[in-house]
């Protein structure tokens, strides 16, 4: 089993319809649905004259090492149309990996954990609903400690 925990995003277009387009690509393609938590609207982390984010935390039961992964990640988000303009500017698509297993490593195109996910209320809010006993390797700290430790003041509300 190779758990990997991704974050879909997306604040342009339909926004529900862009993170189940990309959930049901990473599946076909990539590994077996485990878990998907529900859609949280969050606000924008970095330039705020944005709109609001959906977040999902997807987890998946990955056939490919973590390089090859990242790599079909990045292939889906060009095929569903992303530009990329702006650093952490609006998008109709972005996946973040955020944990694969208790892998720890760096390269040019990927680092696990992702440095930021213990700094980020938008991530660790949807990860806590469906994985709020993992371990991050790094802190040794449940997810559920890290998002009671976040002082991310964004907000993150559960939409329906
Ligand atoms: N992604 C970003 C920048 N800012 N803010 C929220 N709320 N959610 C995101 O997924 C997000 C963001 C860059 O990838
Ligand atoms: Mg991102
Ligand atoms: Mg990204």
């Amino acid at each position: 089993m190779n758990l990997v925990y991704l974050l879909t995003g997306s604040n342009l277009g339909n926004r529900v319809e862009n993170l189940n387009k990309a959930t049901e690509l990473i599946t076909e393609r990539a590994g077996n649905l485990v878990a998907c938590s529900k859609f949280y609207q969050t606000s924008p982390w970095g330039p705020l004259e944005q709109p609001d984010f959906l977040n999902q935390a997807v987890a998946v039961d990955a056939f490919l090492e973590p390089q090859q992964l990242m790599e079909l990640l990045l292939g889906i988000e060009e095929e569903m149309g992303r530009i990329r303009s702006e650093k952490y500017g609006p998008r109709n698509i972005d996946i973040d990996m955020l944990f694969y297993g208790n892998k720890v490593m760096k390269t040019s195109l990927l680092q696990l954990p992702h440095p930021e996910v213990h700094n980020r209320r938008f991530a660790l809010t949807p990860l806590a609903e469906i994985a709020p006993a993992f371990i991050d390797p790094m802190s040794g700290k449940s997810i559920s400690k890290l998002l009671s430790d976040c002082q991310d003041p964004g907000t993150v509300l559960q939409f329906n």
